[in-house]
């Protein structure tokens, strides 16, 4: 997958870049990322990329020309990588409070495009024509105010790349954890079998794989109705899961 990142602080992707499983997979060419400084592309000595707002009122905003300059670069970068340059392949994605919120269906649906070009904003937002003109799908992180969309472009990339083919070390991690089937996870255990004066739950050195496998669905259970009361209602347990609930003495019918 091709990633084009927008942004005037391209050395913050340094965190994907380097780090991890998102590092890996970008030495190993199963995602590239590319990053366009919009400064790049001012004309002015001073390489401004914001103004003042017409109208009036505190703040700047991000100019529409450097941005759409930015963008043609980056489309024709993404041509050049392969990518069918249309919303359908790789679509330009704004971070944005307004956007709708980023979800694990939407991180699946995401996953499937050729490439993205991922716009980050600063200062108070951009000039509404540029994205008008240039933005197909706008995505926010979640209702809490940041200062710009650097972060959220990096938590979309990092959610997308451990989803894509070959990625994750263990494939199962990808399918098994929180949210793909829509329960919390279960507490994980690890050397030493004493700390703090806490021991392992003895199951989980039964060896007993079935015993093993019921303790964790039922300990997911317990947690998602006590934290997540919302997940609990969207789940539907599979046969085998309504028999570990109905030994474990839980009403599955809520
Ligand atoms: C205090 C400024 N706000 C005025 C009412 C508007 C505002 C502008 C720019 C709020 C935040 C930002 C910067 N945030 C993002 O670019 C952003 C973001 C976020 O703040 N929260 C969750 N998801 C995202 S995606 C991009």
């Amino acid at each position: 997958m091709y990633f084009a990142v927008i942004s005037i602080f391209p050395e913050m992707f340094a965190a994907v870049r380097e780090f991890g499983i998102t590092g890996r997979a970008l030495t190993q060419a199963q995602a590239t990322l590319e990053l366009i400084n919009p400064r790049d592309y001012t004309t002015d000595n001073y390489r401004r990329v914001d103004e003042r707002p017409y109208g009036g009122g505190p703040g700047m905003v991000m100019m529409a020309e450097p941005l759409a300059k930015a963008i043609e670069d980056a489309k024709s970068r993404a041509s050049a990588h392969g990518c069918q340059i249309d919303a359908a392949h790789c679509p330009v994605v704004y971070l944005s409070p307004q956007g709708e919120t980023l979800s694990e269906a939407k991180v699946v649906a995401l996953a499937d495009y050729d490439g993205m070009i991922l716009l980050c904003g600063r200062y108070e937002g951009i000039d509404e024509r540029l994205l008008a003109k240039y933005v197909d799908i706008e995505i926010s992180i979640g209702d809490y105010v940041l200062t710009g969309g650097e972060l959220p472009a990096m938590v979309l990339m990092d959610s997308v790349i451990r989803r894509l083919p070959n990625v994750m070390g263990d494939d199962q991690s990808a399918e098994q954890d929180s949210f793909v089937d829509g329960l919390l996870d279960c507490p994980h255990y690890t050397k030493p079998h004493s700390f703090a004066e806490m021991s392992v739950p003895e199951v989980l050195l039964s060896g007993h794989h079935a015993n093993i496998a019921q303790w964790r669905f039922v300990q997911q259970v317990e947690r998602t109705m006590v934290r997540r009361p919302d997940l609990w209602q969207a789940f539907t347990p599979t046969k085998q899961q309504l028999k570990w609930l109905q030994s474990a003495g839980i009403d599955s019918n809520r």
